[in-house]
């Protein structure tokens, strides 16, 4: 079988200096199978699996490794050896996937390991450490067992393969999905671990002719246990100059930049780790333009991403949010957003142009301090890359096709011209289990606005919101807490309409929103206000929306919503 360990840690040697390199070093032995390359290590995206005469078919396992360090990674394994790969499907394509979950319980030893009781993954809804799921993070496909229904399916370890078959949509936009886990309690270790890859729907060239030709790359920014969590902050200057801290479109960025990060990055598994944020090295050819496509996939981590050169922040040209080209309401001239820095929230993708920096100039890819809150995780200022460019600077992977047709136009009336049938309230909210001890665990909810808080509970039978296929409805979220949360929703994507009280009626459509703290001085909680779509016939079932922060969503935020087929 193809070595998946030593094809990611000799891709290349260090160029950054600060830590060891690759070069000389030992290759980790075969038998782990979710092996990383070292921090500092050059860049290469995930492998790709495209899919041939309409159908990508395809065997993962999903494996786990108590690394050296103790923490416990996570990895997705192809047949043919490439580690968490890239899936590339067109509209209209059939996915078949067979899912053998090969996870082991680190703590057990191998004699308590029983033999799977024989269960139907499709009803069986047994959520543990090492069973395992797949949603397939934006897409609209039905929330049904072998698509994308999580709340009951659930496959043991050891089991046989799990076929996951469904078409992607004809009019799915082109873009950045992902795929992940999505088991209630444990999908943070298992998302934290690495268990997660991107997922591509071709035809980004045919929303944005400008696009046509240019050569892409694939990031997907991971979050993980820091790896020397007792260090003292680093006494370098921030990566980021102070003048560039200020307000943006999704978050506040008046945080400090400075201290201990609740989660070191990776990127393509290049760790960045905390306290000197060795960057990974990313090589460009002088006067590349190339389209970025990166995954938020953290548990928790919050990222304002921008490059600069020289403390100068470089306009990056924003060309999709969340797997939709932002000149999706029909208006050409929306094609792309010019932004000194971009606010991701977990779960949520953005595709963006970047021109390399002149020859020998440094350069960096960076995350920007986000405010997360009183209530939420420190998210400093780090680099995550640094930009080398080279003549003889190898090309990223692959490019988008030269030849494009226009994609077709919508069927159905842009959403934003769509009135809402009703509008519904929901809220964020934290209580700690104890009040009188702020130690003590925090519960979390995300609750119908008249309903009492509750975390979400799997056991329950009726959902907590009933709507009707075909319907719209405005939905306002509202955060009572003091942290950030990032709401998403399954099988759907949203028009954001207003965002802390400010109309802001977006040109395209998300899946991911981050909603603003509460800052306990405003008369009235921040919210947003998103127009909902049902009117897709792959939303009728029961699914569920939640905070994408993975600790969030495990520890209750998270509630189920049944689409009833139109009368
Ligand atoms: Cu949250």
């Amino acid at each position: 079988m193809f070595d998946a360990a030593r094809r990611w840690l000799w891709v290349g040697c260090a160029v950054w200096g600060v830590v060891p390199g690759p070069c000389g070093a030992t290759p980790r032995a075969a038998s782990d199978p979710c092996a990383r390359p070292p921090a500092g290590s050059l860049l290469s995206d995930p492998a790709e699996l495209r899919s041939r005469d309409g159908v990508l078919s395809l065997e993962l396992s999903v494996r786990n490794h108590r690394e050296a360090d103790g923490s416990i990674r996570y990895c997705y394994l192809a047949a043919t050896g490439e580690q968490s790969p890239t899936l590339r499907m067109r509209p209209g394509d059939l996915l078949v996937l067979k899912l053998k979950n090969e996870l082991a319980d680190p703590g057990a030893s191998a004699a308590a390991g029983a033999a799977p009781a024989a269960q139907d993954p499709c009803t069986s809804a047994s959520m543990s450490l090492t069973s395992t799921n797949l949603h397939f993070h934006g897409l609209t496909v039905p929330p049904i067992c072998h698509a994308d229904e999580v709340l009951k399916t659930s496959i043991a370890a050891g089991a046989p393969p799990f076929e996951y078959r469904f078409r992607i949509p004809a009019h799915e936009p082109p873009g950045l999905y992902w795929y992940h886990p999505h088991i209630h309690g444990f999908t943070t270790a298992q998302v934290l671990g690495g268990a997660s890859g991107a997922l591509i729907i071709e035809g980004i060239e045919r929303a944005n002719p400008a696009l046509a030709g240019m050569a892409q790359r694939v990031l997907v920014i991971r979050d993980q246990n820091l790896l020397h969590p007792d260090a003292a902050p680093s006494k370098s200057e921030p990566v980021v100059p102070k003048m560039l801290i200020d307000r943006d479109g999704d978050a506040a960025n008046n945080g400090s930049g400075f201290g201990k990060p609740a989660k070191d990055l990776s990127i393509n598994y290049i760790p960045v780790p905390y306290p000197d944020y060795p960057p990974a090295a990313l090589e460009m050819r002088p006067g590349a333009r190339e389209l970025w496509r990166v995954v938020n996939a953290c548990g928790i981590t919050y990222l304002n991403l921008a490059v600069i050169f020289q403390h100068s922040a470089q306009k990056l040209g924003i060309v999709a949010i969340d797997g939709v080209p932002l000149n999706t309401n029909g208006n050409a001239d929306n094609a792309v957003e010019w932004r000194d820095h971009i606010g991701l929230p977990p779960g949520a993708r953005v595709e963006f142009i970047v021109a390399a920096p002149p020859q020998g100039l440094p350069a960096l890819l960076v995350t920007r301090t986000v405010d997360t809150g009183q209530g939420g995780e420190n998210d400093p200022n780090r680099a995550l890359a640094a930009i080398v460019t080279s003549p003889d600077a190898r090309p990223p992977a692959s490019s988008l096709p030269s030849e494009h047709e226009p994609l077709p136009p919508s069927s159905l009336p842009w959403l934003g011209n769509v009135a809402p049938v009703r509008v519904r309230k929901l809220y964020f909210s934290e209580k700690l289990t104890n009040p009188a001890d702020p130690n003590s665990a925090t519960d979390f909810y995300l609750t119908v606005d008249g309903e009492t808080p509750k975390p979400f509970d799997p056991a329950a039978q009726e959902p907590n919101i009933v709507v009707r296929q075909g319907d719209v409805e405005d939905w306002i979220i509202e955060n009572r807490s003091t942290e950030l949360h990032a709401f998403h929703i399954h099988q759907l994507h949203f028009l954001l309409l207003d965002w802390s009280g400010a109309p802001v009626n977006e040109p395209f459509l998300r899946d991911t929103v981050n909603v603003p703290y509460f800052n306990g001085r405003t008369l009235q909680y921040p919210s947003v206000r998103l127009r909902m779509d049902f009117r897709d016939p792959d939303t009728v079932g029961t699914f569920v929306y939640h905070c994408h922060l993975l600790e969030h969503e495990d520890g209750g935020m998270m509630g189920t919503i049944r689409v009833l087929p139109a009368t």
